[in-house]
């Protein structure tokens, strides 16, 4: 049998985790904890509905000890890895409150990834099995389950919600060995990062800091017993995960509505129906919901906020959201690494509709500076870095990444550039980093790139970001082809889908070119010429 390899511990400073914990922030709970608390408080409330399901607390507590004996009956071991591929549907939470309650560390990939990022994912975390659903929004993820344990035979389970085949039945796991001691200041599972350079990254979080963040911010939110939270994201985005998300709204013993996807007409009827007070969308959400309000036939009263977050949200849609859906906006700039800020539900309007909040903790350390490293003066934009009782420290298993990504004394870089506003609020002006914000999905370009390169027609590629109306920025390719090749655009993107990668990583758009310019005058980094491609595409330079 293969040993355990724990998940290396998240390491603050002492004088920092001490002071974490004498403020309160770090409570020594873990996930099993909170839930254990809840059913305690009222086992009867209902925690989560989907289209099929309505459970009540104790349901979710008893569903999640049975899955948690049958991991371990499995012969998973506590430290084991995890990768938890399942949509918004109900068994989300049994599968991986089951998880933490037997010590087993979830690694959350998206419904949309594919065997190119599942196996990354499985290889670098060393994953021990794998838990999906049979299919959601007609795509079957069994067979992709299995082309992943076919390249990770490590993968020794995959265990399946729904029609198992001959895979693992979820509902057929039962309590069996005693579940083990689970320490809060461990990891208790690995996000996935939206990926800045080449491959996404995985982020250790701990108990202690995960809970700090969700519960924080379910304060933030104004969340109680009587709140009715709809997830209409993935459920694997930190955003409707923890901000406050589905566990924030877990923590206030509220009720959690799954969205089987996010479309206007899905999450209003859901709105309707469930009586919902809060939700979170991208900003390409929030215009087509805006779009669609004024002649729905689904009674949005209940509505109380709309959080928007995840890529920039204009000041002139922001302020559009409360005369179209009658609810208050909240904005909501955060990372899987750490850091969300919030405009606050009753701060003026134009903080609400022209900054992008500021952060949950008087103890996060924010940290604006000039390309020196030297700090901006107030109202400057600069470099944004962050540290704090939630702020990881590093990757995981990762050195080169953490080498570039955090400061000696631990700060993260985040990549984006923000001003700071008096009250600590923060406006994010862009990105320093390479990657596509594309309606809240971050794609490497390099990541892009590499896809190309392999293709035998492509000579060079370089990708960059273009404004878009509407997903706030979407990919170019700019490819030189082969010698002696023609090859055409809708070539390149079927071969991308034929490598096995989320489709929203597949160009947007492809615009050939005999050479890149500025490769002529020397070595250029590839950051300079993308930033010169992006300039002429702008410019109309390349047409
Ligand atoms: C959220 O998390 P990630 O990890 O997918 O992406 C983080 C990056 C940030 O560094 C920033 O570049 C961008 O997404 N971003 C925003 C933004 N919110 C995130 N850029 C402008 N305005 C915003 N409001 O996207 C995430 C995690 C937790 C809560 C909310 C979003």
């Amino acid at each position: 049998m293969t040993q355990a390899h724990p998940v290396p511990q998240q390491i603050w400073p002492d004088d920092l985790a001490a002071r974490y914990r004498e403020k309160g922030y770090w409570r020594g709970e873990t996930f099993g904890d909170v839930l254990r608390a809840r059913v305690a408080d009222h086992p009867d409330r209902l925690a989560v509905v989907d289209d099929r399901n309505r459970w009540t607390y104790a349901d979710l507590l008893a569903r999640a000890t049975s899955a948690a004996g049958g991991y371990l009956s499995l012969g998973l071991k506590p430290g084991d890895r995890v990768i938890v591929q399942v949509p918004n549907i109900a068994h989300f939470f049994p599968a991986v409150f089951g998880l933490f309650l037997a010590g087993l560390v979830p690694v959350y990939a998206l419904p949309a990834h594919r065997q190119t990022e599942l196996i990354h994912f499985a290889k670098r975390s060393g994953a021990r099995a794998m838990v999906i659903a049979d299919r959601h929004e007609g795509f079957d993820y069994r067979p992709l389950a299995r082309l992943v344990q076919a390249e990770v035979p490590d993968i020794a389970h995959i265990i399946v919600i729904g029609d198992a085949g001959d895979h693992v039945a979820f509902d057929s796991l039962r309590a069996g060995p005693a579940l083990p001691q689970v320490d809060p200041s461990a990891v208790a599972f690995l996000q996935i990062s939206g990926g800045s350079t080449g491959l996404s990254k995985l982020i250790p979080r701990t108990h202690d800091d995960y809970i700090y963040s969700f519960r924080a911010s379910a304060e933030i939110c104004r969340l109680t017993g009587d709140s009715v939270y709809m997830a209409a994201l993935p459920v694997a985005h930190n955003f409707p995960m923890s901000s406050p998300g589905v566990f924030g709204a877990l923590h206030a013993g509220a009720r959690v509505v799954m969205a089987p996807n996010p479309a206007a007409e899905t999450a209003f009827s859901l709105i309707a129906r469930e009586g919902v007070t809060i939700t979170g969308v991208v900003p390409p959400l929030a215009l087509l919901w805006m779009a669609a309000a004024p002649r729905t036939p689904h009674d949005l009263s209940s509505l109380q906020v709309l959080q928007v977050g995840g890529a920039k949200f204009i000041p002139e849609a922001a302020a559009r959201v409360r005369p179209t859906l009658g609810c208050t906006l909240q904005q909501v700039f955060g990372m899987a690494e750490g850091l969300v800020n919030y405009t606050r539900l009753d701060d003026p309007e134009e903080i609400i509709t022209g900054t992008q909040g500021r952060p949950i903790s008087p103890d996060d350390e924010v940290l604006i500076l000039d390309d020196n490293g030297d700090p901006v003066p107030e109202g400057e934009p600069g470099h944004l870095l962050a540290r704090g009782p939630y702020t990881i420290r590093g990757y995981h298993n990762d050195p080169a990444a953490n080498a570039r990504s955090f400061t000696p004394d631990g700060f993260y870089r985040t990549g984006d550039i923000v001003k700071r506003l008096p009250g600590g609020y923060l406006v994010v002006q862009g990105r320093a980093g390479d990657h596509i914000n594309r309606a809240g999905e971050k794609v490497s370009a390099e990541e892009i790139e590499d896809h190309l390169l392999a293709h035998p027609a492509v000579f060079d590629a370089a990708v960059v970001s273009i404004p878009d109306e509407f997903l706030g920025e979407r990919s170019c390719a700019f490819v030189i082809p082969a010698e002696g090749t023609s090859p055409r655009a809708p070539e390149l993107k079927a071969f991308m889908r034929g490598r096995g990668v989320a489709e929203f990583k597949v160009p947007d758009q492809v615009v050939f070119v005999p050479e890149f310019r500025t490769t002529a005058v020397g070595k250029v980094s590839r950051n300079v010429l993308r930033a010169e491609l992006r300039s002429r595409y702008l410019n109309k330079e390349t047409t």
